[in-house]
């Protein structure tokens, strides 16, 4: 048997959630049930939606103080059978939260696939461990930075960037998100130019730097343009997956022309993820439906920077990418937003060894410089492994010390 279970965070002003509950498992799947004829009900039994459980939470005054009344919560899980959509995202999520998203004060938490369905997903290509043999490292956390203050400067000042990200030692360099492809920078230009300072810098230092392309424009274009990306030597794409939509993430994966590394960046997904009683969780979006769709790493908001994610749902989001699953492979989280060295041995003790720490103006505002700044990021890391507290480390290091200084965590 195959079936997706959803599960469900309902608010409503009743409390009658067993009725509710069997009303939504009947009204996403066969409509009616007790009015329908016997052999009708026969005919239907095999789609027709299943109440699981309806488990009542205790009042919750945050809630009574939002809706300004008393409020009943419960969360609800339903069974919906599989031979009722095609094998996609875009028919699952239309029949599970479709309509339903808009009636009422309900959230969808979480997405169950069990059975045959899970093969119609294929999750990362390459996995955390694909990506670590692309840059032989094994035994840390990765290190990735991002352009930044790229928009309206030129292929000189793009590629001195990178170069000088490269050289501090960072093991991966992101566009911005808010990069697209524009005269002075043009995508292909920066994917040849990119290829051959990374492959200089490796020549000379050793240091393997991967550099993810932001991957945009019209929706019917992407297909091409990443496969002349791939053959053009691109080493990994980002991609702004919740403004495109997750089954175009799954498209570019299940392309084997296109046998790159994808990057999947958050924008876009507050609209759809912030609410505590409408839309969907963060760790189904940017955890489990990435994960699931195909991409090979998640960026979201860690719970200690500028732009910052509750703690719980951070876990829960790392969670759902690198928990095992037979079906697919692990991807990496990647907390970020904010970030910088002195929140490095916090981000180890959270997200642990199989993650990446990922900033840019953390790297780029150092007072040395993009190098100074990734190498202030890769001691953080050293130390914070080797048992060290960051003051230590900074006696003997310039870069971290002068890090710490600026930022804290002296
Ligand atoms: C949550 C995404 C973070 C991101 O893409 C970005 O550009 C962060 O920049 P900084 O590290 O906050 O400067």
């Amino acid at each position: 048997m195959s079936e997706i279970i959803a599960t469900y965070l309902l608010h409503d002003f009743k409390g009658e959630h067993e009725k509710k509950a069997e009303g939504i498992a009947l009204g996403l799947t066969v409509g009616t049930w007790t009015e329908l004829p016997q052999l009708v009900q026969k005919q239907l039994e095999k789609h027709k939606g299943r109440v699981i459980s309806v488990t009542p939470l205790p009042e919750e005054n945050r809630a009574n103080l939002y809706f300004g009344q008393k409020v009943y919560r419960s969360i609800i899980r339903i069974a919906y059978p599989a031979g009722n959509f095609s094998n996609d995202l875009p028919a699952i999520l239309t029949t599970v939260f479709g309509k339903l998203s808009l009636d009422g004060e309900i959230k969808l938490i979480d997405l169950d696939f069990v059975g045959d369905i899970q093969k119609a997903f294929p999750g990362p290509r390459f996995g955390i461990t694909g990506i670590r043999e692309k840059i032989n490292v094994f035994d840390r956390p990765l290190v990735m930075s991002i352009f930044k203050g790229v928009l309206g400067r030129d292929l000189a000042y793009h590629n001195e960037q990178l170069l000088q990200q490269a050289l501090g030692g960072v093991d991966l360099v992101k566009d911005d998100e808010i990069l697209f492809d524009q005269d002075q920078t043009p995508f292909f230009d920066r994917v040849r130019t990119g290829k051959t300072i990374l492959e200089d810098v490796y020549e000379t230092t050793g240091h393997r730097t991967l550099y993810a392309v932001n991957l945009s424009g019209k929706t019917f274009e992407l297909m091409d343009k990443a496969e002349r990306a791939a053959e053009a030597g691109a080493d990994a794409l980002l991609f702004n997956v919740h403004t495109y939509g997750l089954d175009v993430l799954q498209a570019l994966r299940e392309n084997n022309r296109i046998n790159l590394p994808i990057m999947a960046h958050p924008a876009y997904s507050g609209a759809l993820a912030s609410s505590s009683f409408y839309g969907v969780s963060f760790s189904l979006l940017l955890g489990k439906l990435v994960r699931l769709s195909g991409a090979d790493l998640s960026l979201f908001p860690s719970p200690y920077g500028n732009v910052a994610l509750d703690k719980a749902e951070t876990l829960a989001i790392a969670e759902a990418l690198t928990k095992n699953e037979p079906s697919w492979k692990k991807a990496f989280p990647v907390p970020s937003a904010g970030i910088h060295p002195g929140m490095v041995p916090d981000l180890i003790k959270d997200f642990g060894v199989e993650s990446v720490i990922n900033a840019g103006g953390g790297v780029h505002g150092h007072p040395e410089g993009a190098k100074g700044g990734a190498q202030a990021f890769r001691s953080a890391v050293e130390a914070v492994l080797a048992g060290k507290s960051l003051s230590l480390a900074a006696r003997e290091d310039h870069a971290l010390q002068k890090a710490l200084a600026l930022w804290g965590g002296l």
